[in-house]
């Protein structure tokens, strides 16, 4: 059988397409230091995430020497901490985000960065992210969750370290006078 030189050419060409598709959704899937987040989170009980340990008073822990848990509630139509206030992160630290919602699912998009992820109300989604500059990100909604979703923003503000620390005192000493 005889294939006419054109035919080879287009069959080549369709092979490199295949071949290069492929290669675009597996660099985008392993390649660009993208994890999907899993149920390594564990769950709550959304109806009673004000008596929570972590959920009740949600925002940023030290847990290491330069690392950090951060609590972050997503409801209509504002992120704990985030919307009112800033959520506040030192520069050159790693920290790891627990996100829940307590109503409807929410997203939760940390703008210019890999955090992207759903807030599923009695679901944890946990995901770490390092922040290097001091800084400001925005953070957003990013699932349709009702009348006001297109108002639920928040911010991240990366400190520089000595500023932060004296701003975590003072959230230390406060908390303590309230407890
Ligand atoms: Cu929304």
């Amino acid at each position: 059988m005889e294939i006419h030189a054109y035919e080879k050419l287009w069959l080549a060409l369709a092979l490199v397409l295949i071949v290069g598709f492929i290669g675009t959704i597996t660099y985008g899937a392993a390649g660009a230091g993208i994890d999907m987040i899993d149920d390594k989170g564990g769950t709550v009980d959304p109806a009673t995430l004000d008596q929570h340990p972590k959920f009740g008073d949600p925002g940023i822990e030290r847990n290491g020497e330069n690392s950090y848990d951060v609590y972050v509630v997503a409801r209509q139509f504002v992120f704990e901490p985030g919307t009112t206030e800033p959520l506040r992160v030192p520069a050159g630290s790693t920290v790891t985000f627990h996100v829940t919602a307590a109503d409807v699912i929410h997203g939760f998009e940390v703008v210019g960065t890999n955090a992207n992820t759903m807030a599923i109300p009695g679901q944890v989604a946990e995901f770490t992210v390092e922040f290097g500059e001091p800084g400001e990100y925005g953070m957003l909604c990013n699932e349709y969750c009702g009348s006001g979703h297109h108002v639920m923003e928040g911010k991240i503000v990366v400190m520089e370290q000595d500023e932060f620390d004296s701003w975590y005192e003072q959230q230390q000493a406060q908390g303590e006078a309230e407890n």
